[in-house]
């Protein structure tokens, strides 16, 4: 059972006579400052594209390896800090086994009966004591007795016991972390185990703690390192540890315990999501997901849906580190993928749920993140390709890294600077706060700069392209299965997508008129989307989709989510061509893969095929390396373990509930037969709009309370006609949506190849809606 209050991360195994807690804490990674870029990359540049563009995509690639590709690190890893373990002498003989993690209060509990005693054993991790507490109980005093020792994979880690000054026993672990491709280690890290046992007695030796004979115990773990920041290393590892250990220690876990809860649920409570329950919710966590596919189980997808909100509110906190590939829960020195953070799509996923759950302080990891890459991949974007701006690669992590790792197929795409930043305009869009906009404007615009410089006509199609560029992983077989090209379809579109909200904030901000005029001009030579000859969207210049294509990145679905560039209702044609193409990927994949496919499916209006998508991430992990799933725990499984699949789906299912990203609100837009009627409250819109409750019955909705914080018009869409229960007037929508938070770009027709008949979409009737609203007012919504 996953815990975790941003900075420090544990995993409970809950075994009754070796307990083990799995530590972690957010800055324990291997290696110290570094860049990797390879600035043999300019002088090859021209070369490079010559062949991209000559059809020699093999030719290049073997170039690009050599002068692309990092000669140095290839991202550092996440590291474990080590396991606490508790052995517990005769606890292999127990009955009544119960384990629950408490996702309402963010708790996790065992208990368990040896002889006649009911053991219990609680444990949190404190957002504001900044600690991991577990309280362990008895239903007999004088019943509990075990011993505490650590053990760690890391290599130059230190285990011993110590005596505090005022005499406190502790077993402390420190140490630094490992030396990885050819960057040495150096964060310094510190863990302070500390008890306070009621009754019985504490021993110590070398290296354990041992109690014996207490009524009651509570542990008190401490762990920090002297990380300041990416570039700064300085911080004193011991004193931070002691710091937080003294305050918390002074604590009883009576007092930890409130004060924790509370702090959790200022963010969890939110919001609160009802599909109904069911008698399957009777039975436990790993037999309901086993049965899920099977049996009619709508709080299954609540529970799941929660949790996703669970992991966010637990593993990325204001101050923190951002989330990364595995949330801030990873047992192992050398984790998948480095446990660190996959730019081209895993890291963006984890922060979609942020804003429209009602977690808006959460994304700010994410977009420090950001801001700190636009520094650090100035450098990278001047050595590597001439460039003003900032770029980054398809992978960074906590040294802010941002040159071309793992092999041409993987590294070689420079549109992470673009995405990203597009974070920072969607806290925007969700907030309306222009000073947050005024701080980050030079992110914007410095991932805006980096294309305008980096931007090459096309030989023969004379658009602005890319080159060398990739849609990400993908590696089309009449392409010699080489994975570069120039002006990839998600490239274009985050490039167009880019351009038009530093535009929007440029004129917002009242700023940089001449450069405004650039991007516009600019914006217009892009390539439109084109629309190939099985009807697909396709995802490169030339029309070489191969419909048995299922790869788990679709990437030039971009435009229909995250981005909103393919709608039904404005660009008709490219929403059947995203929905060929979506049919031609098919629908298991990997863990994140499917969780896109939720939000993608939702976009598609298609509630059905959404809530299949659930019922397939929904399903207990086979193994395949392909085949995604979900662990007992509910965490997503690529598999192995990803957190983003967690993420994607929590982000899916507000998408079939509610969506705002084109020019309107929508509600239930994609209900599934399977939640005929349900609520949900508190989750958010762009424009400043609160869904303060919705209630829907027959799929009809038929109570809306909304929030206005910005004021403005609101523009609805609805499956049924409404009117207002409060007397307001509610007009029939009609022109452009006034509300300058709605304003969405107009979408360049596409290209369609010669055979090719897009027929028009079939969508259910809706009624569009208008009605001014007036800041800080709610407004209530029936069914008429
Ligand atoms: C990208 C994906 C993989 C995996 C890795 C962490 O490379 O293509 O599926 O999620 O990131």
């Amino acid at each position: 059972m996953p815990i975790g209050n941003g900075r420090l991360g544990a995993m409970i195994y809950g075994n009754p006579d070796k307990e083990i807690i799995q530590l972690n804490e957010h800055t324990v990674w291997s290696g110290s400052p570094n860049r990797n870029d390879n600035p043999l990359s300019l002088d090859s540049l021209a070369i490079i594209r010559q062949l991209i563009f000559d059809g020699k995509q093999k030719d290049a690639e073997r170039i690009a390896n050599r002068v692309i590709i990092t000669k140095k690190s290839h991202g550092q890893k996440f590291e474990p800090v080590g396991r606490l373990q508790l052995a517990f002498d005769g606890h292999d003989n127990f009955s009544n086994y119960y384990r629950e993690l408490d996702i309402e209060r963010a708790i996790a509990k065992t208990s368990y009966t040896v002889g006649d005693i009911v053991y219990t054993r609680e444990a949190l991790a404190s957002f504001p004591d900044r600690v991991v507490v577990m309280r362990l109980t008895a239903s007999k005093p004088g019943s509990i007795s075990f011993t505490a020792s650590f053990n760690t994979a890391q290599k130059r880690a230190i285990i011993k016991t110590v005596q505090a000054t005022g005499g406190a026993k502790e077993l402390t672990i420190s140490g630094t972390t490992s030396d990885h491709e050819t960057v040495k280690g150096m964060v310094n890290f510190k863990g302070i185990v500390r008890m306070k046992p009621e009754g019985g007695s504490l021993m110590a030796n070398d290296t354990s703690l041992t109690v014996k004979n207490a009524n009651a115990v509570t542990i008190y773990i401490s762990i920090a390192t002297n990380f300041n920041n990416y570039k700064d290393i300085s911080g004193d590892e011991n004193k931070r540890a002691a710091d937080y250990l003294n305050k918390a220690f002074s604590k009883p876990f009576a007092a930890i315990l409130p004060a924790h809860i509370a702090a959790y649920q200022k963010y969890f409570n939110r919001v609160k999501l009802d599909l109904g329950i069911t008698d399957a919710a009777n039975l436990p966590t790993d037999e309901r997901l086993k049965n899920f596919n099977s049996t009619n189980d709508p709080q299954f997808v609540t529970l799941y849906y929660q949790y996703g909100r669970y992991l966010l509110i637990s593993s990325s906190q204001p101050g923190g580190q951002a989330a990364n590939l595995q949330g801030i829960w990873n047992d192992r020195i050398n984790p998948p993928w480095d446990s660190k953070y996959t730019i081209n799509i895993n890291a963006e996923m984890n922060y979609w749920p942020a804003e429209k759950t009602n977690l808006t302080e959460l994304h700010e990891p994410f977009i420090q993140m950001t801001k700190e890459l636009s520094v650090t991949g100035q450098q990278t974007a001047r050595d590597m390709y001439g460039a003003r701006g900032w770029a980054a690669h398809h992978n960074t992590d906590i040294w802010r890294t941002t040159g071309a790792i793992d092999g041409a197929t993987w590294g070689v795409w420079s549109a992470a600077g673009g995405w990203m930043s597009q974070h920072l305009w969607e806290h925007y869009l969700y907030s309306g706060d222009k000073t947050f906009l005024a701080t980050v404007y030079p992110v914007l615009k410095g991932a805006a700069t980096f294309y305008v410089d980096f931007l090459i006509e096309h030989p023969t199609k004379k658009w602005l392209v890319i080159n060398p560029d990739m849609s990400p992983e993908n590696a089309p077989a009449a392409h010699q299965h080489s994975s570069l090209d120039a002006g990839t379809t998600m490239t274009n579109q985050i490039i167009f997508e880019i351009f038009s909200s530093t535009i929007k904030a440029a004129e917002i901000l009242k700023k940089d008129v001449a450069f405004v005029d650039t991007l516009k001009q600019m914006r217009k030579r892009l390539p439109p989307m084109q629309i190939g000859q099985h009807g697909q969207l396709q995802e490169w210049l030339d029309d070489i989709d191969d419909p048995k294509d299922n790869h788990r990145h679709i990437s030039h679905l971009y435009g229909l989510f995250p981005s909103n560039q393919i709608s039904p209702y404005r660009t008709p044609q490219l929403y059947q061509a995203a929905k060929t193409t979506l049919i031609h990927r098919g629908d298991v994949s990997t863990g994140w893969s499917m969780g896109w496919k939720v939000n993608w499916w939702a976009r598609l209006l298609d509630g059905n095929h959404a809530y299949k998508l659930i019922q397939n991430q929904l399903s207990p992990v086979q193994g395949g390396r392909n085949d995604g799933g979900t662990y007992n725990n509910l965490f997503d499984a690529h598999p192995p373990f990803q957190i983003d699949g967690n993420f994607g789906c929590t982000s899916g299912i507000t998408e079939m509930l509610m969506q705002s990203a084109n020019g309107e609100i929508h509600l239930i837009p994609a209900l599934p037969d399977a939640w005929p009627m349900g609520s949900i409250k508190g989750i958010k819109a762009i424009g400043g709009f609160e869904i303060v409750s919705m209630e829907w019955k027959d799929a009809k909705l038929v109570k809306l309370v909304i929030k206005s914080n910005l004021g403005g018009n609101l523009r609805l869409r609805t499956p049924n006609e409404m009117k207002s229960g409060t007397g307001d007037v509610l007009k029939k929508a009609t022109g452009k949506n006034s509300n300058p938070f709605f304003q969405v770009e107009e979408t360049p027709s596409p290209v369609i190849a010669g055979k090719a008949t897009i027929a028009p979409p079939e969508l259910k009737k809706t009624m569009l809606y208008d009605l001014l609203t007036v800041t800080g007012k709610t407004y209530t919504l029936v069914i008429k």
